[in-house]
């Protein structure tokens, strides 16, 4: 196994802006433009997948590859989103859930194809918070999200997939979720975990991002509002950028 993107992002303090590409939202003309713009923007790593996606995968990673370099690492929300075309793969494991599917049934059948990618593999523990709408990941999951006034119990999960070997920890709160992850469950994980943190889900503006990074996060997950207007990429980014000038 490689581990060239995971140590190149998460050594140090260095912070991360993951731009997150659903190939069932962004296709055709609309992924080329984000790519090209991705790549103008400086965007760290791109994530390809999605809870729902059947579409095939290898089409949009084949498109990004063709416009820019930045490294692509699978974000699968089912079988149909692994790829031999991509650099890296987040293989998650969803901490908050109940359901031993998504904890280590789906691992079990892809490990064969896993092994024989090539891809860099990033074990990840994938937490679920209540953004306070019904979530795809929730919902398809069928797993019930740790609600975001228990801090103490988003902590110990966190806390235990550390001590199980994982490598990162994804703090979830849904795509286009109307909360996002707060500062203090950021800090307060933070304090308990050595292993990288993200967070993703309903980050929307600079000052979102600014207000994590400076709470601890190592990296950010941005997809729906780069969705709904690619051309703000470069105001996303731009705040990481001044986190690395310190
Ligand atoms: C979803 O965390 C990602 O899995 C990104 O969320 O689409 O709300 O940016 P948004």
């Amino acid at each position: 196994m490689s581990a060239e993107i995971y140590k190149s992002f998460f050594t140090g303090e260095r912070k991360v802006f993951f731009l997150l590409v659903d190939p069932e939202k962004c296709r055709g003309d609309l992924l080329k433009r984000t790519a090209e713009m991705a790549s103008r923007a400086g965007v760290d790593v791109i994530l390809a997948g999605g809870s729902l996606t059947s579409l095939p995968i290898d089409e949009t990673i084949i498109t990004i590859k063709s416009i820019t370099n930045i490294p692509v690492v699978l974000f699968p929300g089912n079988l149909l989103q692994l790829s031999t075309r991509a650099d890296g793969i987040l293989l998650m494991s969803l901490l908050s859930g109940r359901n031993p599917e998504y904890l280590i049934g789906n691992h079990v059948l892809a490990s064969q194809f896993i092994k024989r990618s090539g891809l860099e593999i990033i074990p990840t523990g994938y937490i679920l918070i209540d953004g306070h709408h019904l979530s795809s990941v929730e919902y398809i999951s069928n797993t019930r999200p740790i609600p975001s006034d228990k801090p103490d119990i988003i902590v110990a999960t966190a806390l235990a997939g550390e001590q199980l070997g994982l490598k990162m920890i994804y703090l979830e709160a849904g795509s286009g979720a109307h909360d996002r992850v707060k500062e203090e469950i950021v800090m307060q994980v933070k304090e308990n975990i050595t292993i990288p943190l993200v967070v993703g889900g309903g980050i929307r503006t600079p000052g979102d991002i600014r207000n994590l990074y400076k709470a601890g996060v190592n990296g950010v997950v941005v997809g729906t509002t780069v969705e709904e207007d690619y051309r703000i990429l470069p105001s996303l980014t731009a705040i990481r950028n001044e986190f690395q000038l310190m």
